[in-house]
């Protein structure tokens, strides 16, 4: 084969991460700079992940099907004119550009259209969260092909303009997005608090809500949001500072107990936020205050907190719970759900933080 026929190729996944200290408004849109920071628990990839292969090659531009960039999402084709994947594509090819620039024996990658093809191993009617698994992926495995030297804090900042949670998304176990001072964004990305061996009995269950399709999108759910609502402005000034340091503590600490209550208060708090919207967003129903309720008759009979409940911008529940705990927390699950109308009889348990 001609060098022009040849194909470059690089795989990788990137896990789903779950938010204990929310993410809710950005204070930039473009450059999808958040007004809080956050944290979250990666979980692992045998369970819920997106791989994603990256390739590129001179021959793809003498093709109509692959002249331009492309993503196949499931077998099927995305967008990827919009502006957030574009802002991706954009800034690997200029990383990719400079070591070209610097080295002339580089073939010029930077150049070719590129195609993506992903699979997330989840489906996608779980109405589970993927942007933040699909551009976590997306970038590494585009940084991995480009042989970009960037450190996950750095391929965080990129992530970070495709959706806002994927760039928690780079990093294993415990991780915080900060949401920085400098209006480039430059200093708005995520580090690692800590691995998920620092706390590996971790647990999280998913439990799906049978009409999981969400109303409103993140994107202008938050927006709105910012605009109307006064309680926002408590969270952001107070409550979101006072989770942060509670959770990190928490964490450090091996302490479940404010892990759980930190989770539970902070999930409570965006959704106030939500319902303090003019108009009120809803993103909870009947089914997930059945959720709590279940949570809150498991740790009083319990006699401590044995599970934290949090809710993401849909009905459906993530619980978190210690392997120890298994029996009273996924045992009532599974009982209960039998007896509730409106939640899928699966229950994704046992989910760990990822290792890597
Ligand atoms: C989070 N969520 O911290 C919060 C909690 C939903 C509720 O991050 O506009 O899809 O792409 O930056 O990342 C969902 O928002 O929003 C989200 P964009 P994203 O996980």
């Amino acid at each position: 084969a001609s060098g022009d026929s040849k194909v470059y190729r690089a795989s990788t996944t990137a896990p789903v991460n779950i938010a204990v200290v929310k993410y809710w408004g950005k204070r930039d849109s473009k450059l999808n700079l958040p007004t809080n920071s956050s944290l979250s628990v990666t979980l692992s990839q045998s369970d819920l992940r997106t791989l994603t292969t990256a390739s590129c090659s001179a021959s793809y531009a003498t093709s109509p099907e692959t002249s331009s960039d492309s993503l196949l999402l499931n077998g099927k084709p995305e967008d990827v004119t919009g502006a957030r994947t574009q802002a991706c594509f954009r800034e690997l090819r200029r990383r990719r550009a400079a070591l070209e620039a610097a080295d002339s024996s580089l073939p010029k990658l930077s150049t070719f259209p590129l195609r993506l093809v992903s699979e997330n191993n989840f489906p996608t009617a779980a109405g589970l969260a993927s942007s933040a698994a699909g551009f976590a992926a997306l970038v590494r495995a585009v940084a991995d092909l480009y042989e970009l030297p960037d450190s996950p804090a750095e391929l965080s900042l990129i992530a970070r303009q495709g959706s806002g949670s994927a760039c928690r998304s780079l990093f294993g176990g415990y991780v915080a997005w900060r949401e920085g001072k400098a209006e480039d964004g430059s200093d708005s990305m995520a580090d690692q608090v800590a691995e998920a061996a620092h706390w590996p009995d971790m647990r999280a269950l998913v439990l799906v809500a049978s009409a999981a399709k969400k109303g409103v999108s993140s994107t202008s759910g938050m927006q709105q949001t910012v605009a109307t609502s006064g309680l926002f402005k408590e969270r952001i000034a107070t409550v979101v500072p006072q989770n942060m340091a509670r959770m990190e503590k928490a964490i450090q600490e091996r302490d479940f107990e404010a892990f759980a209550e930190v989770t539970m208060r902070d999930s409570n708090s965006f959704h106030a936020t939500c319902a303090d919207t003019y108009p009120p967003i809803f993103y909870m129903n009947d089914v997930s205050r059945a959720a709590v309720r279940a949570v809150e008759a498991i740790n009083a009979k319990a006699g401590r907190t044995v599970a934290a409940y949090t809710f993401d911008a849909g009905p459906n529940a993530v619980v978190y719970y210690l392997e120890k705990d298994s029996e009273p927390v996924v045992g009532t699950f599974n009982h209960v759900l039998g007896e509730v109308e409106g939640w899928k009889k699966e229950v994704l348990a046992g989910l760990k933080p990822t290792m890597s």
